[in-house]
């Protein structure tokens, strides 16, 4: 199975492979959903079992992330394709002291995809940051991505700074250890486990 093979080329670190192998794909006719979540994600899902299990290190984990990204920037224009009008405002980024971007790239993607505007802050933003660009843009939707269980109460931290500022702006937060239960908790306006659940939780809170 081809798409197998871009899985083991994440795996292999293989930036110039995994690049090759999803354009065949493509070229193929796969789509990008079953090269997403059958290749580049399953992948970086099995780099983070190993990492658990002490089989693989930071370093690994870092090139293997690379390689994903090899392969991202080939579907990028695909999720980016909606030349229609801006449906909103979106400022998006991976909270303080989480350095981890691969999921907030994807989402950042599909909400321009979507035809949102996406102003991403990139990774390890403070809660001011967010507050700051947010007026500046006026942005619609503020969007909180955080991987490390340790990085989720800056999630709070940005809510609150949020209805602090006394901003409509509504937040939404998204990231592997993210749970509908946890987003109760610290108010926030909307919860996706996944970058497609997220530009519909975006487009509903909009509407
Ligand atoms: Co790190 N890391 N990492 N890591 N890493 C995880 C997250 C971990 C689960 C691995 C493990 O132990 N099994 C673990 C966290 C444990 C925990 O807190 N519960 C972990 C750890 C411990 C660490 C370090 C602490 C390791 C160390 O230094 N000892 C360190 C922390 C650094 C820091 O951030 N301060 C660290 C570092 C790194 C690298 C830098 C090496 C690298 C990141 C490179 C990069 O992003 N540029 C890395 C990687 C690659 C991973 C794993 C293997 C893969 C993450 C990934 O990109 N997945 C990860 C294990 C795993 O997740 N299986 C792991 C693919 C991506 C598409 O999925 O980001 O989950 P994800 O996004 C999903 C959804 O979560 C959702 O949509 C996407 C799918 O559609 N989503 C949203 C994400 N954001 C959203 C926002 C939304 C809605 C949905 O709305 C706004």
């Amino acid at each position: 199975m081809a798409v197998r093979d871009i899985f083991q080329a994440v795996m292999g670190f293989d930036d110039a492979g995994t690049k090759i192998l999803t354009q065949k794909e493509l070229d193929a006719g796969t789509s990008v959903d079953t090269i997403l979540n059958d290749g580049l994600i399953s992948a970086m899902d099995e780099v983070g079992e190993r990492f658990s299990a002490g089989e693989l290190f930071v370093p690994e984990m870092l090139m293997a992330a690379q390689a994903m990204k090899a392969g991202m920037e080939l579907l990028k224009p695909l999720l980016s394709n909606e030349t229609t009008g801006s449906r909103g405002t979106i400022v998006i980024g991976t909270v303080k002291g989480d350095l981890h971007d691969i999921g907030k790239n994807l989402v950042a993607m599909m909400m321009e995809g979507a035809g949102f505007e996406v102003v991403d802050l990139g990774v390890d933003v403070d809660s001011e940051a967010f507050v700051r660009t947010a007026v500046e843009k006026k942005a619609d939707v503020i969007a909180l991505s955080a991987l490390l269980t340790t990085t989720m109460p800056a999630m709070e931290s940005t809510v609150k700074a949020v209805r602090e500022a006394g901003m409509a702006t509504r937040v939404i937060v998204g990231g592997a250890p993210v749970t509908q239960a946890f987003v109760d908790q610290i108010g926030a306006d909307g919860y996706s486990a996944d970058a497609p659940g997220a530009v519909e939780t975006a487009r509903q809170l909009i509407a």
